[in-house]
């Protein structure tokens, strides 16, 4: 078993789709638990390929074609795990926000975050904060994860803050937010609970809020 868990993490941190499929493919034929081919092929791999991009060995495209790979081997896994009541270290709604259309970093924060074992709630961008005070409401949800790369837009986060105390579901759900000209001083002014410089950053702060790291 071992064996195979080592391929699909090597498949992943290269890259290779695949490979990838056919080995979580392979270990669900060959009886392997759900949990296991999650936790120890497709987690313990994003979380190495997360470390060697905070050390400066991998960039974003390593990082995204290994999300790539991820994501192929989740979607075989996907029904397995919903079958064996397998539960996600968390719920994100994530988003990129109101007037803002970047969705390069929201998407590979999203990418990392399932690597990670979270559920994803992908609000797309040009997200409302009603839309977002909807997902906090309705749908479930630990944290709500929002992404601007306009200095015009960064706003919009305080914005949906406000919206979420106004609504009264500000306490049901933590707030994270990140992008190019977001930091952790913002973070703290606008009253968001966490901040991630980059995608790796996020999954590590969307853990700590979650209390599993
Ligand atoms: Co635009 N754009 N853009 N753009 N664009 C920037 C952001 C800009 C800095 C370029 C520049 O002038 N040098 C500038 C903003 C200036 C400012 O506000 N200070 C700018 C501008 C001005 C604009 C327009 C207004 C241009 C115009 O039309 N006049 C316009 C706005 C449209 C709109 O949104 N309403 C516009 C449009 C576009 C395109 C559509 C052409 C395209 C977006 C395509 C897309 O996303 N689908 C685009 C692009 C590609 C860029 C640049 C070149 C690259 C952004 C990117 O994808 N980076 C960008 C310049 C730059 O950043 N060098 C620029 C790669 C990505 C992996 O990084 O998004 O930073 P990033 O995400 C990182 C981290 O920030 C972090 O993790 C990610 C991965 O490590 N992160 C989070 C992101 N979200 C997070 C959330 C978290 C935690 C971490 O927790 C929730």
């Amino acid at each position: 078993m071992e064996n195979i868990l080592e391929v699909i993490r090597q498949g992943i941190m290269e890259g290779d789709m695949s490979l990838t499929e056919e080995k979580v493919q392979e270990a669900l034929d060959a009886g392997v638990a759900p949990g296991d081919i999650l936790q120890e092929g497709l987690i313990a791999a994003m979380a190495e390929v997360g470390r060697l991009f905070e050390e400066g060995e991998y960039f974003v495209p390593e990082m995204l074609i290994a999300a790539r790979a991820m994501k192929a081997g989740m979607v075989l896994l996907k029904p397995y795990l919903v079958a064996a009541d397998v539960k996600p270290a968390g719920k994100v709604a994530a988003g990129t926000v109101k007037g803002d259309l970047h969705d390069i970093g929201k998407n590979l924060v999203c990418m990392m975050l399932e690597g990670a074992g979270f559920e994803i709630l992908d609000l797309g961008v040009d997200v409302t904060p009603e839309k977002f005070v909807d997902a906090a409401a309705n749908q479930g949800v630990d944290i709500i994860a929002m992404s601007a790369l306009l200095t015009t837009t960064m706003p919009n986060m305080k914005a949906t803050v406000e919206a979420l105390k106004a609504a009264g579901v500000r306490d049901k759900v933590k707030v994270m937010i990140g992008g190019a000209p977001v930091t952790d001083a913002y973070a703290a002014e606008i009253g968001a609970d966490g901040y991630g410089a980059d995608a790796s950053r996020a999954v590590a702060a969307a853990k700590h809020l979650m209390g599993i790291a």
